[in-house]
């Protein structure tokens, strides 16, 4: 409860702030895109991780206010990277299962492209599985309407939940993130490379782009980018940073 009502006031109390977390090319190492990534450091509560408060903002409706703002602000800032001389790079924002049942969220995510004067191609949206198994007829129309608008969609934390390839073939996926489960006991555990591998073969000939998440160590890197996955985001490369934090990474690597 202390959450809850703590949470209603966050965004009025400005406690809200978005960090961005790089996705790296494998092969070359450069930054070709980032997450958002919601941090929340509340007056009463001090640091509140998202783990606990995500789920509370989903019970509660928040989550869709809230939601909105992290689009905003992620597109907004993305916009005053490239005012800064960045080149365009893609965001992903985290969709949460309650915007993603919203009647309007196409409409609403147009609206904010236009208002931030970013482009369509920019903005990634990542889902998670189980968003698309529950509901899947009225799943498959609202990625439609997404895709419609040009965005790019990623499924999140790919391998634990119930997809299936013949509910990848049936939706308008573009990417598939590995879940950071499988990549952390990379190269010590034979499953998880063999699930790994598995997962890659199948994006390719489903044609999706991949992305390996969590990677800590150069090892799995890698067997990452030697096995044919494209895109990495990890510790190894960069933690989620503040917007300058961020712009600093992208401004040194050059
Ligand atoms: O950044 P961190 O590992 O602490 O994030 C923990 C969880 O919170 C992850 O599952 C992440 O997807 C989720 N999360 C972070 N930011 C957002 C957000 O803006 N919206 C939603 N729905 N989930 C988020
Ligand atoms: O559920 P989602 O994939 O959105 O969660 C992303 C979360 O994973 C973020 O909270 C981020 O802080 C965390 N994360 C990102 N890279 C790493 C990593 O290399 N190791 C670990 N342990 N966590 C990571
Ligand atoms: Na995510
Ligand atoms: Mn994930």
């Amino acid at each position: 409860l202390q959450v809850e009502n703590g949470l209603r006031r966050a965004l009025e109390r400005q406690e809200l702030e978005v960090h961005y977390q790089a996705k790296v090319s494998l092969a070359s190492e450069e930054i070709i895109g980032c997450e958002a990534l919601l941090r929340w450091k509340s007056a009463d509560l001090g640091f509140v991780s998202p783990v606990e408060f995500i789920p509370v903002a989903e019970e509660t409706g928040l989550i869709v206010p809230i939601g909105e703002w992290v689009l905003k602000q992620s597109l907004r800032q993305l916009d005053l990277w490239m005012q800064a001389g960045l080149p365009p790079i893609r965001v992903g924002v985290n969709l949460s299962a309650r915007q993603f049942r919203e009647p309007q969220l196409a409409a609403k995510i147009m609206l904010a492209l236009e208002e931030a004067g970013v482009g369509a191609e920019l903005l990634e949206l990542e889902l998670t599985e189980s968003m698309l198994v529950e509901n899947a007829d009225e799943a498959i129309q609202a990625l439609w309407a997404l895709k419609g608008l040009g965005i790019t969609l990623s499924i999140d934390d790919f391998g634990t939940g119930y997809s299936s390839l013949s509910y990848l073939k049936r939706f308008p996926i573009d990417e598939l993130k590995i879940d950071r489960s499988f990549v952390k006991d990379i190269p010590d555990s034979a499953d998880d490379m063999s699930i790994t591998k598995a997962i890659i073969s199948m994006a390719r000939s489903l044609e999706m782009k991949l992305v390996a998440e969590g990677i800590e160590t150069r090892d799995q890197a890698a067997f990452l980018r030697d096995n044919g996955c494209h895109t990495g985001q990890g510790y190894l490369f960069a933690k989620p940073l503040p917007p300058d934090g961020f712009l600093q990474l992208f401004t040194a690597q050059k």
